[in-house]
């Protein structure tokens, strides 16, 4: 197939910043996608634009859509070939419209995109039910998740959505913060304790397994070389401390971020003292070269490093160290629901995406989809 036609807009993510979309079409077929655009942003992302994002779009526009047609594009081969082709512009327009280009291209290969990949695995979901920092006011904390164990994935939204519900009710919340997660006034130990006794309910109601998380974020709140809470401030040994012992109360699976994105030694040092899963996010920012093995997993967010291929090689590191990879959604979403066909097609045993709001059930109703596909045949 021949690309005959590549065309990026600017369209709104769910947080109300500006994002891209992109159709390409060949001779034969057409593809459309779009990315999302994060909040807590850490610093060793790459850009999703570069200026505005009308800038990088118009640029994209005249610069680099122009090279593409007569490209031939038939494999997954030579979307990446294509990628590495267009990755100079990075540093004009950000990664957005470039991992954008990929996506759509993909979506040329295969509607199903997660058959392009040649994996196929259900991944557990990470769900935000509660969420604060930067994403919302109310706990430091980023995100207090719930992990249904179970490979059911019907069953597993059902729980998470049922959780969501239960723990609104229970915090008499009426706000959501930009991923759908409840806003809690109650602080990050009786918010955990919430979260906690609502899980227990409906594992006791589903028979599902449902373990717990936090995305500390702790980046945003760390300042001066202390983590500042509204109640005290903490060094990194007792940052590490408090996290230890919120994983010991809580029986925590899941600890993202809990330290900022410089400290490799307190990721390695917390690690060496808990088996729950501590997981790098802004620390390795989705980068291979900024991959050690210090801790169990690692976020993988295709934005923050804006290109495909860069994600298959971040996974392909993470699986030489025996690492775990979580495929992330953003805190900036569109409706397209590529990321689950990603989770699936590159077998992530996870995905973080929230219960609520269009742009998150998208992804979900789409996981629900491909279960449902594979399950028949
Ligand atoms: C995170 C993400 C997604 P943001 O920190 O993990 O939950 O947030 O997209 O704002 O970086
Ligand atoms: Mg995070």
């Amino acid at each position: 197939m021949r690309i005959v036609s590549v065309h990026a807009r600017e369209i709104m993510a769910s947080s109300g910043t500006p994002t891209a979309e992109i159709e390409v079409k060949t001779n034969r077929s057409s593809g459309r996608a779009s990315v999302p655009t994060g909040t807590s942003t850490g610093k060793y992302e790459v850009n999703a634009f570069v200026g505005s994002a009308a800038d990088s779009i118009k640029t994209f526009n005249s610069e680099v859509g122009p090279t593409l047609l007569g490209a031939e594009v038939n494999k997954l081969g030579d979307v990446l070939s294509i990628e590495k082709k267009v990755e100079k512009f990075i540093p004009k327009i950000g990664g957005n419209p470039i991992l954008c280009l990929s996506y759509a291209l993909l979506r040329n290969l295969n509607k199903d995109v997660y058959k392009i990949f040649g994996g196929l695995s259900i991944p557990y979901q990470v769900c935000n039910i509660i969420g604060g920092g930067r994403h919302a006011e109310g706990t430091e904390f980023q995100e207090f998740h719930v992990i249904p164990m179970t490979k059911d994935y019907p069953r597993s939204m059902d729980a998470s959505k049922r959780i969501h519900s239960l723990v609104g009710e229970r915090l008499k919340s009426k706000r959501v913060g930009l991923e759908g997660a409840w806003v809690s006034t109650l602080g990050n130990r009786k918010s955990l304790e919430v979260l906690h006794e609502v899980a227990k309910s409906v594992s006791d109601e589903t028979g599902v397994r449902i373990n717990l998380g936090l995305d500390v974020a702790a980046s945003e709140f760390y300042k001066d070389e202390k983590y500042l809470y509204r109640d005290k401030k903490l060094n990194g040994d007792e940052q590490i401390e408090f996290i230890l012992d919120l994983i010991k109360r809580f029986n925590l699976h899941y600890v993202e971020d809990p330290l900022h994105e410089d400290d490799f030694k307190g990721f390695a040092e917390l690690q060496k003292k808990t088996k729950c899963m501590v997981i790098g996010d802004d620390l390795f920012a989705t980068n291979a070269s900024r991959l050690r093995p210090i801790c169990k997993g690692a976020i993988v967010k295709p934005n923050q490093i804006g290109m495909l291929h860069k994600v298959i090689e971040f996974l392909q590191a993470l699986g030489e160290h025996g690492m775990t990879p979580i495929i992330s959604h953003r805190s900036g979403e569109t409706n397209d629901s590529i990321l689950a066909d990603l989770a699936v097609g590159l077998e992530t045993p996870y995905i973080k995406v929230s219960a609520f709001g269009a742009e998150r059930i998208a992804k979900m109703e789409r996981l629900k989809e491909i279960y449902e596909t594979v399950k028949q045949s």
